[in-house]
């Protein structure tokens, strides 16, 4: 799969199709690009001998026809089929948000029912994340029901530092059926993953986002198949779309995205019933066992009365099997309030908190098979929150938007009251209060903003986000802090730029060197069109230009609009000295600081 980019000419496409008025060009609209993984599910099935089972080949095609899902006549006009020629692309008409998003679809072979789905299965669609994340702004994963909550887990244990969304979703019944569900889901997922920058593995079916790793099927006949019994949805589509980024998981880093698809096996779910043999216990923590979910009652408690099959739990535990106590319960926690329950802490199970025992199953799966760390760290990095799959101790730091006295006087000389408008005046001012502490580098009055319950990622009236102008003024410390959180290197203004982008413009070079360290990246079309900058920049002899638009991803041999590159420019003026400085940049590999 490739992601093309938007050249010259395709730009003027685009400008005649979307225009209304042909004296008056209308500004183009912005695209993003989704990147489809199709590995199967009922939502590609059709009936064959009256069972349903995966028809390879036949989705895009049949996509293809569906208006809603694909505007042939902008394909056309915008000039997209040149460039992508035999590729799977379609684009979805011009969205509420005035976007176009243009999806390819990869599809897999054998198209799977999620039943058959291993491990090596969420390997390979994390292999092909990884190798696509540059070319695209978001993923959607389309998936059988059966299995999709313990792919999203493992899906987002496997993605570490992740910044762009990636969507997991497929239907009840298939999308070539008169009445469906694929559909809906599929356009929903395509529209989320386009317009919104949320870096975690969500879950999408029936009008709402979950956090993949909170998500579980609860219904095999419903349209509304899954639930999140832990979490509030992270965005509901309605008659708009609603997006609860206070609830959005952020990865907090300075660190580029990096994917781990090693899994371990020797894991398992035991679920205790009332008279569970110690040998059926017993059996199923021998070798190669190494990780076992044991699924509990109520707020993890189990008999207190058998000695006997505590002392195989607690054996097991010492000879090294880390044993997680989650509850059967589909909705809340494991506590230490019972008897019941501090027996098995005793035995040193670890407590699960209310993970999900498919977020709890693949979490093991994936702890286990970090190689370099002992079996202590391992149980710490189990116990602890990895990706927003159990809930924290909230005690003490829960936000209190009537305690800040900013808001109390704004509130008061509006006179309103109510928790919702608190809640409007705090999202309409903050923002460009924290863009405004930003420029003038006032970490403490972030700082203050945050502890006000403010989001320091939210954008303001022109889509500028505060790390967007502290990439501007330079101010490498703030750009660290909002960075570690939750600021997002993706977010893009209404220009349709990014911080590294005004990081680049402004000639920051350690905001340069931070914000790529950090994944941050310019679009292949973007670095294509570097070409003609490279050059002027050469000419001139702006040894500086140059080297922030290396630093930036730019590769120095591509040629300007007359096809020759910076370096034959150089030479072709004489400019001896530039020849030199030009070859030692492309030698030159640029590591960024550790400053973690
Ligand atoms: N058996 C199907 C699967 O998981 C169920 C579905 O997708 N609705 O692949």
């Amino acid at each position: 799969t490739r992601s093309i980019p938007l050249s010259k000419c395709r730009r003027r496409k685009l400008s005649i199709c979307d225009s209304t008025e042909s004296s008056e060009p209308s500004p183009i609209a912005p695209e993003a690009q989704v990147l489809v993984i199709n590995t199967g599910g009922t939502i590609g099935m059709t009936l064959h001998d009256q069972v349903l089972a995966p028809k390879a080949n036949a989705f895009f095609e049949s996509l293809r026809k569906l208006p809603i899902l694909h505007d042939e006549y902008y394909a056309q006009q915008s000039g997209l089929y040149d460039y992508y020629g035999s590729g799977n692309i379609l684009v979805l008409p011009l969205s509420e948000q005035k976007k176009r998003i243009v999806y390819t679809i990869m599809e897999y072979s054998p198209l799977l029912d999620s039943s058959n789905m291993t491990t090596v299965d969420w390997g390979k669609i994390g292999r092909d994340i990884e190798e696509n994340y540059e070319n695209y702004d978001g993923f959607v994963i389309l998936h059988g029901t059966d299995t999709m909550a313990y792919t999203a887990s493992a899906l987002s244990f496997m993605c570490e530092h992740l910044g762009k969304p990636i969507i997991v979703t497929g239907s009840q019944v298939p999308i070539y059926e008169m009445r469906n569900d694929g559909r809906a889901n599929l356009l929903g997922a395509l529209l989320i993953a386009g317009h919104f920058v949320i870096p975690e593995v969500c879950l999408y079916f029936y009008n709402n986002l979950y956090r993949g790793n909170r998500s579980t099927k609860v219904d095999a006949g419903s349209f509304k198949a899954f639930s999140s019994p832990n979490l509030a949805p992270l965005a509901c589509v309605e008659v708009d779309i609603t997006i609860n980024w206070d609830t959005v998981w952020r990865a907090n880093t300075t660190a580029k995205f990096h994917l781990s698809p090693e899994m371990n096996r020797n894991v398992g779910l035991l679920r205790l019933f009332p008279g569970i043999t110690n040998a059926t216990v017993k059996a199923f923590l021998q070798p190669p066992m190494e990780g076992v979910v044991l699924e509990t009652y109520g707020s993890g408690n189990a008999p207190d009365n058998r000695p006997r099959l505590l002392a195989v739990l607690k054996k097991a535990t010492n000879d090294g099997v880390i044993i997680i106590n989650c509850t059967q319960c589909l909705r809340g926690t494991v506590s230490a309030s019972y008897a019941t329950g501090k027996v098995l802490m005793d035995a040193g199970l670890i407590a699960g908190g209310d993970m999900t025992p498919e977020a709890a199953l693949s979490k093991l799966s994936y702890v286990l098979a970090k190689k370099d760390i002992t079996l202590d760290a391992k149980k710490k990095m189990m116990a602890r929150n990895l990706r927003g799959e159990m809930s924290g101790n909230l005690a003490g730091a829960k936000l209190c938007l009537s305690d800040s006295r900013f808001i109390q006087v704004i509130a008061k000389s509006l006179s309103i009251s109510c928790k919702e408008e608190l809640e409007a005046i705090r999202d309409a001012l903050t923002p460009p209060l924290a863009c405004a502490a930003a420029k003038i580098g006032d970490i403490e009055a972030l700082e203050a903003l945050k502890e006000m319950g403010s989001n320091l990622f939210l954008d303001d009236y022109d889509g500028r986000t505060p790390l967007h102008v502290a990439a501007c003024e330079g101010h490498l410390k703030v750009v660290k802090y909002l960075l570690s959180h939750g600021a997002t290197v993706y977010a893009k203004d209404r220009y349709g730029d990014t911080p590294l982008c005004n990081a680049v413009r402004f000639r920051h070079k350690e905001v340069v060197k931070l914000l790529r360290k950090t994944g941050a990246h310019f679009s292949r079309d973007k670095l294509e069109e570097a070409g003609n900058e490279l050059c002027s920049l050469a000419v001139s002899g702006d040894m500086e230009g140059l080297e922030i638009w290396s630093l930036a991803g730019a590769d120095l041999n591509q040629p300007g609009y007359n096809g020759q590159s910076a370096i034959i420019m150089a030479e072709a003026a004489g400019l001896l000295e530039m020849v030199a400085f030009l070859h030692q940049l492309k030698n030159k590999t640029v590591i960024g600081e550790d400053d973690d």
